[in-house]
């Protein structure tokens, strides 16, 4: 009876314990962090410097899927460097960078702008993560349709997997979108918003959670635990 009372005593703990824990690790890095939202600003984003000649960018009151603002992005047909955001500098963002498991991005093109006659489109090509990781870091998207006949407005949210960096002693990052389309009559805009770094928890808010784990948090308790955490 005792031991019966005990043990399961222990195992509650140890759920609840593990249960904290794991809220606790989700919140750690201030996941998911919004990289690209431009409500009337570049916010920290900039024509990328071996952009093609003629490529040009600006937060406009259009096409937006978070806020009221997109970043109208003109690029040059092929395979191009279009944008680029650098974080370095920003510690909290760098951190966000480093325990992101995803990167998720929406775009818009507009049917009216553009005539595909015989070429062909992408919503994007991908993105190319620069740290301490690696220089040259090419991503393709994991999630998300690219292609796009345009016969009809396009609005697509794209997924990109981040590759570990190596958390949390990124100093420097910076994240580039490349475009790629080639053969069209005439060429329009891409519309980004809502660029957003993901970790391991998914899109969910990370913010109730913290105040949900944190009174019950114990810190020594934490190692032992640790090599069980489900992953
Ligand atoms: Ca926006």
């Amino acid at each position: 009876m005792n031991m019966n009372l005990m043990s399961r005593i222990g195992v509650c703990s140890f759920i609840c314990l593990a249960i904290t824990l794991g809220l606790a690790g989700i919140s750690y890095a201030g996941l998911p962090q919004v990289i690209g939202n431009w409500e009337d600003s570049n916010d920290g984003w900039a024509v990328h410097s071996e952009a093609a000649e003629g490529t040009t960018a600006k937060a406009v009151k259009e096409n937006a899927t978070l806020g009221n603002y997109s970043y109208k992005v003109f690029v040059p047909s092929g395979w191009q460097k279009a944008i680029v955001r650098d974080l370095s500098g920003d510690a909290n963002l760098l951190a966000a960078l480093g325990k992101a498991t995803q990167l998720k991005v929406d775009i818009t093109l507009k049917a009216k702008e553009w005539n595909i006659g015989t070429g062909w489109v992408k919503a994007i090509e991908c993105i190319v993560i620069q740290s301490d990781m690696g220089g040259w870091q090419q991503i393709d998207p994991a999630d998300g349709e690219t292609g796009w006949n345009g016969a009809e407005d396009k609005k697509v949210t794209v997924t990109f997997d981040i590759p570990p960096q190596t958390p949390p002693d990124l100093t420097h990052g910076s994240i580039t979108i490349i475009t790629n389309y080639d053969g069209v009559t005439t060429a329009g805009n891409f519309y980004f918003d809502n660029v957003r770094l993901i970790g391991a928890a998914g899109e969910t808010k990370p913010a109730e959670m913290k105040k949900a784990a944190e009174p019950n948090q114990p810190k020594e308790a934490a190692k032992p635990v640790e090599p069980n955490k489900p992953k």
